[in-house]
């Protein structure tokens, strides 16, 4: 007989596989087991669609009696856009359940688990809670901070550049890795630029993914304090997907000559647009998920903000050199070592020469 570890990853499995399209809500996976026989199993494909468990159990049909289920999140108690599963689970007639962590969200938060414990079934809660918690570290960081979870990609040298001392940059990583970006624009619901990488590059920031597949545009955030968005640049082009400008208060009378963008006012502190308001207004417009492709200025306010949640960054075989090269993080300087952000290295990965590394803030 396999065990509870073995039929929890599985259930991971099949809650990865919905990587990008749950969003606002979280990746769920669901399995159903009577004597060693995977009698359900279920996934959660999308915000709006039925949850996890609903799938498993519509498999099993009469089979879920006296089963275990195994699922990767606390199985909720509120009627969302659909019912509780927790009601579900106890008119199933399961036997027992073993939940990988509990749900955050404060309409759930222990009531589910609670509910089918009061019911007189057995549920075992914390089985490869680690990874259930990592897989949904988008929407755990969403329920606790009440902000958009914050990654910060570049692609540099081997020697930490992303551009010449002129700004040519393209292109320094390879086309696998250029690829992977498009995979990523495809998952998030952001990605944020500044107003100076609009002026230089013009960039249309839409999802181009490989072998024709369709991909989601994420919404388009230009951090632009004094307006200086050029009217017809690609990215105000709102048939191709939404764009919001943040710009500072004050400037509410200047935004009559564009088109079709919506705009945040935020408060402009040392000179700069205040991230943590900016940051608080995307997520009450539904960013969940923000990809930061910013320059090196944008990407150091972000540093110092402690606003980055993830840091994912091309290293291509290449070095580069020139004591005018720009660096992924620019901004003021710092005196000692101390003042780094400490960061633990995650999954390290090939793309054609280049490799993907991604880190973390270090934990206190
Ligand atoms: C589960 N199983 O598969 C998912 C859960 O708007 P609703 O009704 O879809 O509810 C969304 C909330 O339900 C979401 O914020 C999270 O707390 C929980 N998601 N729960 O038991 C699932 N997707
Ligand atoms: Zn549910």
């Amino acid at each position: 007989m396999k065990n509870d570890q073995y039929y929890m990853n599985l259930a991971l499995e099949l809650a990865a596989s919905a990587k990008g399209h749950t969003n606002p809500n979280p990746l769920v996976g669901a399995v159903l087991v009577k004597g060693g026989v995977i009698v359900g199993t279920g996934l959660h494909r999308k915000a709006g669609e039925p949850h996890a468990e609903v799938h498993a159990f519509n498999m099993a049909g009469e089979h879920a009696q006296g089963a275990t289920l195994y699922v990767t999140l606390e199985p909720c108690s509120h009627y969302g856009k659909t019912p509780p599963c927790a009601k579900q689970v106890v008119e199933s007639g399961v036997a027992r359940v073993v939940v990988a962590t509990v749900d955050p969200n404060p309409s759930v938060a222990g009531r589910g688990i609670r509910m089918i414990q009061e019911a007189g079934i057995e549920v075992e809660v914390g089985v490869q809670e680690n990874e259930a918690k990592f897989l949904n570290k988008r929407f755990m960081h969403n329920m606790i901070k009440g902000l958009p979870y914050v990654r910060s990609k570049f692609a540099m040298t081997l020697d930490g550049k992303i551009a010449t001392y002129s700004g040519h940059s393209q292109w320094i990583s390879g086309e696998e890795s250029r690829a992977d970006v498009h995979e990523l624009r495809n998952e998030v619901d952001g990605i944020l630029v500044g107003v100076g990488t609009v002026i230089k590059d013009n960039p249309a920031l839409t999802t181009r993914l490989q072998n024709g597949q369709k991909g989601k545009n994420p919404t388009r955030i230009i951090m632009d304090r004094q307006l200086r968005t050029p009217v017809d640049a690609q990215i105000t082009n709102r048939e191709i997907a939404r764009t919001i400008i943040v710009t500072a208060k004050g400037n509410e009378q200047l935004i009559a000559k564009y088109e079709g963008v919506d705009f945040l006012f935020v408060d402009v502190v040392h000179g700069q647009l205040d991230l943590q308001q900016t940051l608080e207004m995307l997520y009450k417009e539904g960013i969940t998920d923000l990809l930061v492709e910013g320059g090196g200025t944008i990407n150091a306010s972000f540093l110092r903000a402690n606003l980055i949640d993830e840091y994912i960054v091309y290293i291509a075989p290449k070095v580069l050199g020139g004591k005018d090269s720009i660096a992924p993080f620019t901004g003021e300087n710092v005196d000692t070592i101390d003042e780094a952000v400490e960061l633990t290295f995650g999954e390290v990965e090939k793309f054609g020469h280049d490799l993907r590394v991604l880190a973390y803030p270090k934990k206190d």
